[in-house]
């Protein structure tokens, strides 16, 4: 997979180079190419923003510096992959886990970060035109959850960690996120429960007897208790 970032602060976007991410990268699974909008303004202060028509507080992005970015990233990559363009905004609708596992399958996506009251609507629209691998491109506002940041970046930070270890091959151990919170399958829709590892006593708190037991039938049973038990306390409305 390849994703694109197009953001005015794209040191935000370094972390993605750590961990379980910056080795997908290493291992040629994931291609993470991050790009200044600056770079596609022709005037002396690199301007960006603009105030908005009908008046009120802030600033808006202005439209010109994306219609150069977006073509000129979307040429950057392979021009036979289709392409997904997200825009992160409150306005969005939800990114979920399910979201996140319909992306994973998508050859490129390109996040086009907003800052100060968001991206000149026109923008979302004009790109809806713009084609790639043959096909439409499509565009993709969300949102992670309902509270305003200061701008998208923090916002692709959580959504490309969260695509990028379903990517196939990127997770060492594929099991693992089968029974994760959210995860499509198995524990559907449900919290996941408490886990324990040694010592067997710890600040005289024991661990679960049942889970020393070697009974794997009644620990799978016990699991998904504590996990029903746990969602309905901390998100009755997950179970409906
Ligand atoms: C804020 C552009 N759903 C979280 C989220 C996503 C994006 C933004 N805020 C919150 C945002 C300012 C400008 C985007």
């Amino acid at each position: 997979m390849r994703i694109d970032v197009i953001t005015i602060f794209g040191e935000y976007l370094e972390p993605l180079r750590l961990s379980l991410v910056g080795r997908a990268i290493g291992d040629g699974l994931l291609d993470l190419a991050v790009h200044d909008l600056r770079d596609f303004t022709h005037d002396r202060h690199r301007t960006v923003d603009d105030a908005p028509y009908g008046g009120g507080p802030g600033m808006v992005m202005k439209p010109e510096p994306w219609g150069e970015a977006l073509p000129s990233v979307l040429a950057a990559g392979d021009p036979d992959q289709p392409v997904r363009i997200v825009v992160p905004t409150p306005s969005g609708h939800l990114f979920t886990q399910a979201t996140a596992g319909l992306w994973a399958r998508d050859p490129r996506l390109v996040f086009a970060c907003g800052r100060y009251e968001g991206i000149d609507a026109r923008v979302a629209t004009w790109a809806e035109t713009l084609e790639a691998g043959g096909r439409p491109v499509v565009v993709d506002e969300v949102s992670i959850g309902d509270y305003v940041l200061n701008g998208a970046e923090a916002a692709v930070l959580v959504m490309v960690e969260a695509v990028a270890r379903l990517i196939p091959g990127v997770i060492g151990n594929e099991a693992s996120h089968a029974d994760d919170s959210f995860a499509a399958g198995g524990m559907e829709r449900l919290l996941e429960g408490p886990v324990y590892t040694r010592p067997p006593v710890w600040e005289g708190l024991a661990v679960p007897p049942v889970l020393m037991s070697g009974d794997h039938g009644a620990v799978a049973r016990w699991r998904r208790d504590r996990a029903e038990e746990r969602t309905r306390r901390m998100r009755p409305d997950l179970l409906g």
